[in-house]
Formats: C-alpha cells, sequence, structure tokens
C-alpha cells in the first residue's frame, strides 16, 4: 500500500515503514484485539449483510482499518516533523531533514491517498465518515497547538479538546469503525469508541509527563522538547494551579531558556507530575471499564484479546518510553 510508482516518492513514502524503524505500532496494535475482542460468536445468526461474511473476509477488512490508521498516523508525523523542522524522528533523521521539507509533504499526501483508497474500497460511508472525522480532528489539534492565545495555554479544557484532537481522536474513531465492520450495535461501538478515547488521552498524558522525565535517547527525541517549543502540558497546567506566579514565568516567553528553568524549577516543587499521572490512571481505568461493559461472550479468543486490552491501559501508564 506504501509504493510508489515514482522512486523518490517511493523511498519517501517507505521511510517509516521499515525494519527497525516502524514504531511501536500501538494504534494497528489495539485495533486489531479490539477486532477480536468483538467479534460475534459463530454460532449467533449474522445480523444484515455486515457480518454475514467468511471470517477472513471480515479479518481482512478489520486489517485494512488497522493498515489505514499507520498511514494516517504516519502521514501525520511526516507533516508534523515539517511544521515542528524536527531533525530526528524514532531513532534516526526526520524524513524532512533526510530528504527536504518538500518531498516530506507529498509523502504524507500520497500515504493520506492510499490510506483514501483503501477506506473507499471497505463501502462503508460511516466507516469513511469516522476516519475522515479523526483526520480533520488531527488538523484542528495541530492548529490549535500553533495557534494558542496566552489565556489558551493556561487552560485545562484547551490542552486537553486539543490532545483528544492530536492523539486520542484517531484511535477512537478506528476502534469504533472496527466495531461497525464487525457488525455490533451502536451501544457496543460506543463503548470501542470509550476504549479508544481514554487509551489515547491516558498515552499522551503520560508522553507529555516523559517529556519532563524520561531521557532523550528512550524517548527518540530530545527531552523537555514540549516547554522548549512553548508546549504548555498537563504537568506544568497542574503546577500553575499550586503557583499562580508559574504562568507569568510562562507568559513572559518560553524561547528565553532562563525562563524554562524557573518554570521546570516550580514543577519540581508541585505535584504536577504525580496529579498527571492520576489523571493518565483514571483516563485508563475507565477504558478498561468499557472492555469489562462488553456483552459476554466466552469464545477464548475474544477473553483473550479482551484480556489483553485492559493489559495495555497498564502497560501505557507504567510506560517509561
Ligand atoms: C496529514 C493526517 C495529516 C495531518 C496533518 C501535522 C498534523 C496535521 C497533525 C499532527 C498530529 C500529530 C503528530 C499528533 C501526535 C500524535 C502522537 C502521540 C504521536 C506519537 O505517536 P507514537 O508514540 O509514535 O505512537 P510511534 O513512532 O511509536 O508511531
Amino acid at each position: 500500500m506504501v509504493v510508489a510508482e515514482v522512486p523518490k516518492l517511493a523511498s519517501a513514502a517507505e521511510y517509516f515503514f521499515k525494519m527497525g524503524v516502524e514504531g511501536k505500532r500501538f494504534r494497528p496494535t489495539v485495533i486489531l484485539l479490539m477486532a477480536t475482542a468483538l467479534n460475534v460468536q459463530i454460532s449467533k445468526p449474522a445480523s444484515e449483510g455486515v457480518v454475514d461474511m467468511f471470517p477472513t473476509e471480515l479479518r481482512m477488512r478489520q486489517q485494512s482499518i488497522a493498515e489505514i490508521t499507520e498511514m494516517i498516523h504516519v502521514a501525520s508525523l511526516l507533516h508534523d516533523d515539517v511544521l515542528d523542522d524536527a531533525d530526528t524522528r524514532r531513532g534516526i533523521g526526520s524524513l524532512n531533514f533526510v530528504m527536504g521539507n518538500k518531498i516530506s509533504v507529498l509523502a504524507g499526501d500520497f500515504l493520506l491517498s492510499r490510506a483514501c483508497i483503501t477506506l473507499a474500497s471497505l463501502k462503508n460511508t460511516e466507516v469513511v465518515s469516522l476516519i475522515a472525522t479523526a483526520v480533520e480532528h488531527l488538523v484542528t489539534g495541530e492548529t490549535m497547538q500553533m495557534s494558542t492565545s496566552a489565556e489558551q495555554r493556561s487552560s485545562m479544557d484547551y490542552y486537553l479538546q486539543k490532545t483528544y484532537y492530536k492523539t486520542a481522536s484517531l484511535i477512537s474513531n478506528s476502534c469504533k469503525s472496527i466495531a461497525l465492520l464487525t457488525g455490533q450495535t451502536a451501544e457496543v461501538a460506543m463503548l470501542a469508541y470509550e476504549y479508544g478515547k481514554n487509551l489515547g488521552l491516558a498515552f499522551q498524558l503520560i508522553d507529555d509527563v516523559l517529556d519532563f522525565t524520561g531521557t532523550s535517547t528512550s524517548l527518540g527525541k530530545g527531552s523537555l522538547s514540549d516547554i522548549r517549543h512553548g508546549i504548555v502540558t498537563a504537568p506544568m497546567l497542574y503546577a500553575m494551579e499550586e503557583f499562580p506566579e508559574l504562568r507569568s514565568v510562562i507568559d513572559k516567553g518560553l524561547d528565553n531558556p532562563v525562563n524554562v528553568d524557573l518554570a521546570l524549577e516550580y514543577l519540581g516543587k508541585s505535584h504536577g507530575i504525580q496529579r498527571t499521572r492520576e489523571l493518565a490512571a483514571k483516563h485508563a481505568s475507565l477504558a478498561s471499564a468499557a472492555i469489562e461493559s462488553l456483552p459476554e461472550n466466552d469464545d477464548e479468543d475474544v477473553q483473550r484479546s479482551r484480556r489483553a486490552l485492559i493489559e495495555l491501559t497498564h502497560r501505557v501508564i507504567n510506560r517509561t518510553k
């Protein structure tokens, strides 16, 4: 799916699908586990059209959602690195750094269009609409991040909305799409959505913690990169609640390392990191609860996948990279 006709575009589009730099593949892992977790029992009569097909055909359609989602994710990373003028990604030179901005933008567009072609082939307009909404949210979240007013920058609500758009929407809408493709009810589709949303929020909250606490090697990018780019995340927002004077430090400008150091000093004195971890844990447990609310199913594969999805919520909050 990522192979292009023109050699230059082909090597650019394939860049982050090569062995060793494929990333965690967190989204496709969740999506395929969700697919199995929602499989209806074969003994039950199939409902209208949707699941009335061979299991292998259904699995291929579910796999398509996993592939589409990863391609959209990688496209957004390519564009993000151009916008941020990044020089590394996944521990190697970012594509913009190695091949230039123009080809990076085009490679992102190419991946996005290939994802659209596959999406259209599934012939499910509701799923098309969900995935298109997720792409719109990626763009909206990115724009919110780059055009934040001083007021918005200190707002937890603004931060959480942006976080949903940038990180949680793609995974939640993909999980919902899987439920619909599997022929599940609207209620089950909503639980799949809730799982993805809360897992995505927990994931990003921990990412924001790791930006402060992790080492640059384990993150694959420079530590403290958010704060140095003027991006205020949950740990600092909580620190601001404890020390209102921190706001004026941030408002003075994080382009000045003196202000960054001062802000970090406040963060160190505060419970910002701890409270962010607690919020992540709350979302992780909401994600688990969504899985536990799914209709009972005694199929062994279904149960194993549900246990894995719950296990993932623990891993997300305990990860160190
Ligand atoms: C072209 C679809 C498209 C969008 C353009 C630039 C942009 C609009 C959106 C950027 C969205 C973005 C980069 C969100 C951050 C999401 C995020 C948490 C990335 C890190 O994900 P990991 O940790 O990365 O899963 P790996 O490398 O493991 O895949």
